[in-house]
């Protein structure tokens, strides 16, 4: 049934057969720089949060935590699953694993207004951006990574390792559900979510929802941290399992989408239909 409701998606408007319309890239783009700003805003700014007047140093936080890099990555995704969960009607979580990736969901959280619902105080207003940009990271304010107190969340943070476990967790019995699940590259070399990743033996696809996990490789060019992630030397030589275990092996399969400079990524939004069309395969 899942594959199925994919190929429809292939014959829609986002499928590989028709490109999606500027009028509807324009507007992704428009919701994917928002939340953007929102992230940066709050990761750097603790006042001036429209840029009315001129940015001084007294408006950046003396000290700053949150990913920026990983950040946009996450946003982008967003943007296009909520695309496919419109066009498809589909079931589906978001769960995210990359390091200090929290603003960006605090950020979707506000745009859609489910933030305000939550907390009344941080307004949709200039006052209330104010009061998001400063809470984040800040004493008695909130967590850089996604926590109990945002909004919808059901995998904790901070400790990095077990987004795949969560996003498994949430599809054993759930069969109507697709979690879509961001590995951060730096998590995925944790031995919590290194074992996560045999979890698809346990997957009975009658009884149990969809797992998708995407490795989020920020760290390819080895310009975040101070060296490249094991993962970005080689995913593939630990998804082809040395003929001892062959009979069992997790059976993943690798599709790549590799974002390039272009402020626009209506490339990459393109291509990530087609690689959803083909995992349902
Ligand atoms: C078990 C554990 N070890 C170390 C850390 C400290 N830490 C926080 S973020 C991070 C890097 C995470 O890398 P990645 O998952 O690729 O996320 P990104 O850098 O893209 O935000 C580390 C090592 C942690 N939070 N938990």
């Amino acid at each position: 049934m899942r594959t199925q409701s994919f190929r429809t998606a292939a014959s829609s408007e986002t499928g590989t057969s028709a490109p999606l319309s500027p009028a509807l890239l324009n507007k992704m783009d428009a919701y994917w720089r928002a939340a953007n700003y929102l992230t940066v805003g709050q990761i750097y700014l603790q006042d001036n949060p429209l840029l009315e007047v001129p940015l001084t140093r007294d408006d950046i936080k003396p000290r700053l935590l949150g990913h920026w890099g990983t950040t946009t990555g996450l946003n982008f995704i967003y943007v296009h699953l909520n695309r496919l969960i419109k066009d498809n009607d589909l079931n589906m979580i978001y769960v995210i694993g990359p390091g200090h990736g929290g603003p960006g969901l605090v950020a979707h959280s506000y745009l859609e207004g489910s933030y305000t619902e939550t907390y009344p105080d941080i307004e949709r207003s200039r006052a209330g951006l104010r009061r998001l940009f400063r809470q984040f990271s800040w004493p008695y304010g909130i967590p850089s990574h996604v926590a109990p107190e945002t909004p919808g969340s059901i995998h904790e943070g901070g400790e990095l390792g077990y987004s795949l476990a969560h996003a498994y967790g949430a599809a054993f019995d759930n069969p109507d559900l697709i979690v879509a699940c961001i590995v951060g590259d730096g998590e995925a070399e944790t031995g919590p979510l290194a074992t996560s990743w045999h979890s698809n033996k346990f997957l009975n696809p009658v009884r149990d929802g969809a797992v998708l996990p995407m490795l989020a490789s920020t760290t390819r060019n080895s310009s975040t941290f101070s060296t490249a992630t094991a993962m970005t030397r080689g995913w593939w030589k630990v998804t082809i399992p040395p003929r001892s275990i062959r009979n069992s092996p997790p059976r993943w399969t690798t599709l790549w989408l590799i974002s390039g400079t272009s402020s626009k990524p209506r490339a990459a939004a393109a291509s990530l239909a087609g690689p959803l069309g083909r995992a349902g395969q």
